[in-house]
């Protein structure tokens, strides 16, 4: 049989098959696997259904893409959140959330894992120049769609249901706070998540949503809750930069030297472009920095993968189990 994870938590899944949910394990052979290979959020799985206890999840279906970020708290190692999402929605909020820098952070991981980046800004009511930021978000990248809602009074939702057709799945990320869940109450139309207030004193969320959840609609759309994230690594997210950054990418292609630095190089289109006012310097930066991260952060992984290996060679030839 054939159906989605719906839910993960430590050492358990759940399959949403034919309007149920059914508690399930891995078939032993997982744990042998690659972490990356393990049944996540959106996943289509083949198990053995149990209708007295748990079912067995034998395998997981290709995936069309995968939303992955580095694990904030351990390095080298990465966070598998969702998979087979057609449009991220990156949430963010029209009060001291919105930071242009982490909005192309997520439309890079969005990007990397197959899915269109769709920012939305919420909280329009509290906000009288929203204009402004719907044109900087859109500067981000050509790939980048931006909307304006306010999930309070129910304004902006209309433009949304572009993305409402059956066999969708959409996965909302941003901040706590920032108004994921709400978002999908309204959406749905019915209070199916929980939600609350925001810290006065910073604006900021209080990690209402502990858990990413896939929540199947009537219409046949999947919408998939995610907990906010205090930020956003760039790791494994090479091809996802140069798709944010496409024009970037199209330049460095037309300097005189292939290795250019686009430092001091003569013939440097990157720098004539900035000179010119046609890219701007701090965008530039930015694809720079994340680049760069995005580098780092694959150095350190393949540093702790050879250790691990290495630990894993040592423990077998000393007759010790590994974990
Ligand atoms: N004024 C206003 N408040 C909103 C809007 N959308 C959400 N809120 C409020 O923002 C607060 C946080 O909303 P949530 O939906 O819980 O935020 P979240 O992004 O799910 O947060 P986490 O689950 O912690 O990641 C709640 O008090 C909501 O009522 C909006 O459009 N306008
Ligand atoms: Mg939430």
């Amino acid at each position: 049989m054939t159906g989605r994870i719906s839910e993960v938590r430590k050492n358990s899944w759940t399959i949403h098959y034919h309007e149920e949910e059914l508690p399930a394990k891995l078939k032993g052979s997982f744990y042998e696997e690659e972490a990356e290979l393990f049944p996540v959020v959106g996943d289509y799985v083949n198990f053995l259904y149990n209708p007295q206890g748990d079912s067995v999840i034998l395998s997981v279906c290709e995936r069309k893409g995968l939303l992955k970020r580095p694990d904030q708290a351990k390095a080298g190692v990465m966070q598998y959140m969702a998979a087979n999402v057609d449009y991220c929605f990156i949430v963010t909020s029209l009060n001291r959330d919105y930071n242009y820098h982490r909005i192309a952070r997520y439309v890079s991981v969005a990007l990397q894992g197959g899915a269109v980046p769709v920012v939305i800004l919420t909280k329009a009511d509290l906000c009288d120049h929203a204009a402004q930021y719907v044109e900087e978000a859109a500067s981000i990248s050509e790939k980048v769609r931006v909307h304006v809602v306010s999930a309070l009074y129910g304004s902006g939702l209309d433009e949304l249901k572009v993305y409402f057709t059956p066999g969708t799945t959409i996965c909302l990320m941003g901040s706590s706070g920032a108004g994921k869940s709400t978002l999908i109450n309204a959406i749905a139309g019915v209070e199916i998540m929980k939600t609350s207030g925001i810290r006065e004193d910073d604006s900021r969320g209080r990690h209402t949503t502990t858990h990413r959840q896939l929540i199947p609609l009537q219409n046949g759309v999947s919408l998939i809750d995610t907990p906010g994230m205090r930020e956003i690594g760039m790791a494994e997210t090479e091809e996802g930069i140069a798709d944010t950054f496409q024009d970037i990418a199209v330049l460095e292609r037309q300097c005189r030297f292939s290795n250019c630095r686009h430092e001091t190089e003569p013939g440097c289109a990157v720098k004539a472009a900035i000179e010119r006012g046609e890219l701007s310097r701090e965008r530039y930066e930015l694809y720079k920095n994340l680049g760069a991260e995005n580098r780092r952060n694959y150095a350190k992984k393949k540093e702790i993968s050879k250790r691990v290996k290495a630990a894993k060679k040592f423990m077998r030839k000393n007759g010790t189990d590994w974990e």
